[in-house]
């Protein structure tokens, strides 16, 4: 039972018994994402002084070379998962192939792989705009003690053991899932603590936002023109405002406490949308069903598609139930 003002950690604790035959490996590994969130939180923050301290590339007073801030979230969050061997295999929208952890001594005896993006919306912090981590939890379906395959990775998003995101934003907050609903923490800088601020979060089942870069228009499919017309149509309720961050994660976290939707679809430019499908969308989804809400790629349910490579992309609408329903009957009859 989720109380306010209860640490993440007391949180985890807490909530370990919900899982049958738990062995506590699945709270080690939240446990150790909120450690690499807080390294990268500390990273982001400083991402205003670069200018002063140094741009990639340029070597700092340690001597150090300069990363890229998503290099360096990538970087912290590999470390301290592999370091913690917890998990039996990585795969980050950074990198190429998936990564995996060879526990000497344990003999791959993990059971987790995580899928994550590091930090999404990057092109967002040179002015100082919201960016996010986005993390995917699954339990590998290749036998415990051999090495982690491809298969263990390109699993449908229904098969998700956990997902959730950071978002460093006016506050840093952390939310998440295990499948038995939708929590957030918003982080405490003084004490480099999380509370849970926003228990058992509810997507709105209707609401009144959406959010897709409207200057794609012209690239965009028939049913999705004729949903932003919809959108923009003087009735009831509409027209409905327009807010769009450019940062998957703000977009999301703010739809789903306001209630609204977002529009990733794919166009005549991106065939197959921009979204990857396992560091991005399966997750958010994910999320989406857990608080009540509903994520399509405009025909089918994002959580029942069949990863076929890890960097897929596919067309993304995610929101409130309603609202994402209005875009499914739009695309049958527009397509
Ligand atoms: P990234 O992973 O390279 O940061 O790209 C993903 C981001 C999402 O956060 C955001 O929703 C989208 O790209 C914005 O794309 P666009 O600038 O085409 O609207
Ligand atoms: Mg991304």
């Amino acid at each position: 039972m989720a109380k306010r003002n209860q640490t993440l950690g007391e949180f985890i604790i807490e909530n370990q018994n919900a899982f049958l035959y738990s062995t506590g490996e699945l709270s080690k590994l939240i446990n150790a994402i909120r450690l690499a969130a807080k390294v990268v939180n500390h990273e982001v923050n400083k991402a205003g002084l670069i200018d002063i301290l140094g741009t990639s590339g340029d070597v700092n007073v340690q001597g150090e070379d300069q990363q890229k801030l998503d290099v360096l979230a990538n970087n912290k969050f590999i470390q301290t998962l592999s370091n913690r061997e917890i998990v039996c295999g990585i795969a980050s929208e950074e990198e190429d192939d998936f990564v995996a952890i060879n526990s000497l001594d344990k003999k791959h005896q993990n059971k987790y792989v995580v899928l994550f993006d590091p930090l999404d919306g990057s092109s967002n912090i040179d002015v100082n705009v919201s960016v996010g981590t986005i993390f995917s939890i699954y339990r590998r379906v290749t036998p415990i003690g051999g090495p982690v395959t491809m298969e263990d990775f390109l699993q449908p998003g229904r098969k998700q053991v956990a997902a959730g995101y950071i978002v460093y934003g006016t506050s840093t907050m952390l939310v998440y899932t295990t499948g038995h609903g939708v929590n957030g923490f918003t982080l405490n800088p003084a004490i480099g603590t999380f509370y849970l601020s926003h228990p058992d979060m509810k997507y709105p089942e209707d609401g009144q936002i959406y959010s897709v870069n409207e200057g794609n228009y012209i690239h965009f499919s028939e049913g999705v023109k004729k949903y932003i017309k919809y959108c923009q149509m003087e009735e009831e309720d509409r027209p409905y405002t327009s807010r769009y961050i450019g940062s998957l994660v703000s977009d999301f976290h703010r739809n789903m406490i306001k209630g609204g939707v977002f529009l990733y679809p794919k166009s005549s430019r991106a065939k197959e949308g921009k979204l990857r499908l396992l560091y991005e969308c399966n997750p958010m989804a994910f999320l989406a069903e857990q608080s009540g809400g509903k994520a399509s790629d405009g025909f089918h349910p994002i959580l029942d598609i069949e990863p076929k490579e890890l960097h897929q992309r596919v067309p993304f609408f995610c929101g409130s139930k309603n609202m994402v329903e209005k875009i499914e009957e739009y695309m049958k009859i527009y397509g």
